[in-house]
């Protein structure tokens, strides 16, 4: 099998305890690759690697740091198939997914290429005479990309292309379960012309690589994607450094009386199933008008029915495998809580027919909204049916968790939409869409404990710059603000 190495300063190394863990094709539980099981010795090798790095590109011009992400997106684009299928073998979704997800990556360097030719700071006015006031952005230095495993792809790419366009050096530490999709993009960015030592790679454990470069006081932001206790972690142990957060979701997608009931239950499938419901974006709450909750629910068993569990590979693959034993696991514990909390179970909630990390697609109904299965997030291919007689108590209940990420709502009325456009708890909103397929140029984050950050867009860049004030006085005599301003 072979073994890959951890990248420091741009040379393959070995990890310095000599141990290495392996990468598992979910699907069918067998071992595709050895990687390095890094350690914190490892972590603060890569920190000072990134350093030197950092002096250097922070030093080429962002429109020439454009040129080379968009090299990036050009080598993606010529690898978008085989990428995908690795991506598959390595996640488990399925390969329209895949592909997706590696277009996600190629839109985001694009984007973040020609924001090279902007990082745009503002100039204003000033109080006094013969002084000039403006912004501008500055990077922040060496920064941690601590990246998760269900978007092996498109969530590294968007923050690898942010923290690149804005000059800063990197210490990148992949998910363990997805190392070969990292260490592959990691290998592109190489080959379209970023200089080694720019970008490091490091795998091994949160709880030591991922620890030091959390703690390290040579490291000015981190930008993590994952769990809310490791943000929690993050928060507390980081430090005055940038932290930028983007953590979980129980996403609801209100269906009112007046909705279009196919189009529901269209976007109900995708958003609670699709890449087996492991997506922070995922559709996991309907949150159903009294008289159309019996309609909905026929339509929505007789769809799950025909959803056909496999491999990402085979085209006739609706739903891919689970990431690794413990979220089937944490999934079926989950059906296990639901039912002992006197949830009604319409259809799934078994396992096991397969190898491979497999969960049938799970729709609960009678659901309350301060049930267990209501309020946590499962990702898993779990569906809950919540009972509402009007568009204030659906908002209400959407609004009732500790979430805040994604949010939809189907109806046909104007008046509906926009209270729920305003009103829900969450930094995205969709009308008559499921609540996922965000694009890469506009602002993905959310709210309450999802997090704190904005990624892609125009916002996309805050998380990995600082704004620096800039005065001017031309006059040549001492002008003092507040005081010689009459
Ligand atoms: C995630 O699950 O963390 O909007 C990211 C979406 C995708 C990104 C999801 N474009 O569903």
């Amino acid at each position: 099998m072979k073994e890959y190495p951890i990248y420091i300063g741009g040379k393959s190394r070995k990890s310095s305890s000599g141990k290495t863990f392996e990468t598992i094709n979910p699907a069918t539980g067998k071992a595709l690759a050895k990687f390095q099981e890094g350690t914190r010795k490892d972590a603060t090798s890569a920190i000072k690697a990134a350093e030197i790095g950092f002096k250097k590109w922070s030093n080429v011009p962002a429109p020439k740091r454009g040129d080379i992400l968009f090299n990036v997106a050009v080598i993606l684009k010529k690898r978008k198939k085989e990428l995908a299928k690795l991506l598959v073998m390595e996640m488990g979704k399925v390969l329209p997914e895949a592909l997706g997800d590696v277009q996600e990556a190629i839109d985001v360097f694009e984007y973040m290429a020609g924001e090279g030719r902007r990082l745009f700071g503002h100039t204003t006015t000033s109080e006094l005479s013969e002084k000039f006031c403006m912004t501008i952005r500055r990077p922040l230095g060496v920064v941690g990309l601590i990246t998760p495993w269900n978007f092996p792809f498109a969530i590294p790419a968007w923050k690898l292309s942010a923290a690149l366009i804005c000059g800063n050096g990197i210490v990148f530490k992949p998910s363990s379960d997805t190392p070969l999709c990292a260490i592959t993009l990691v290998e592109i960015l190489y080959e379209a012309g970023v200089p080694r030592d720019v970008v490091n790679f490091v795998t091994g454990p949160g709880a030591t690589v991922g620890d030091e470069i959390i703690q390290s006081n040579k490291v000015f932001g981190i930008s993590f994607t994952g769990s809310v206790p490791t943000g929690e972690y993050i928060l507390k142990n980081a430090g005055i450094k940038k932290v930028g957060l983007e953590l979980g979701g129980k996403n609801g997608i209100i269906v009112m009386d007046d909705a279009d009931l196919d189009l529901a239950v269209d976007g109900i499938i995708w958003g609670g199933y699709g890449t087996t419901g492991q997506r922070c974006t995922a559709a996991s709450r309907v949150i159903v008008h009294t008289k159309v909750k019996k309609q909905l629910e026929k339509k929505l068993i007789a769809r799950i029915k025909k959803l056909r569990l496999g491999s990402g590979l085979d085209p006739k693959t609706d739903v891919g495998p689970l990431i690794n034993q413990s979220t089937l696991e944490k999934t079926h514990s989950y059906t296990k809580i639901g039912l002992s909390e006197g949830a009604k179970l319409l259809c799934g909630g078994k396992y096991g027919q397969r190898t491979g990390f497999f969960y049938q697609p799970t729709l609960f109904t009678n659901v309350k909204k301060n049930m267990r299965i209501a309020r946590e997030e499962i990702f898993g291919p779990t569906v809950v049916i919540i009972e509402i007689s009007n568009i204030d108590e659906a908002i209400k209940t959407m609004n009732d968790v500790d979430y805040g990420l994604s949010s939809s709502i189907y109806t046909q009325n104007i008046k509906n939409s926009f209270k729920a456009i305003e009103d829900i708890e969450t930094g995205i909103t969709y009308v008559n869409s499921s609540t996922i397929g965000a694009e890469v140029h506009l602002p993905f984050g959310g709210i309450k404990k999802t997090g704190n950050t904005r990624e892609g867009g125009i916002h996309g860049i805050d998380e990995f710059s600082e704004i620096k004030t800039v005065y001017v006085d031309y006059s040549g005599t001492l002008q003092r603000a507040q005081i010689d301003n009459k």
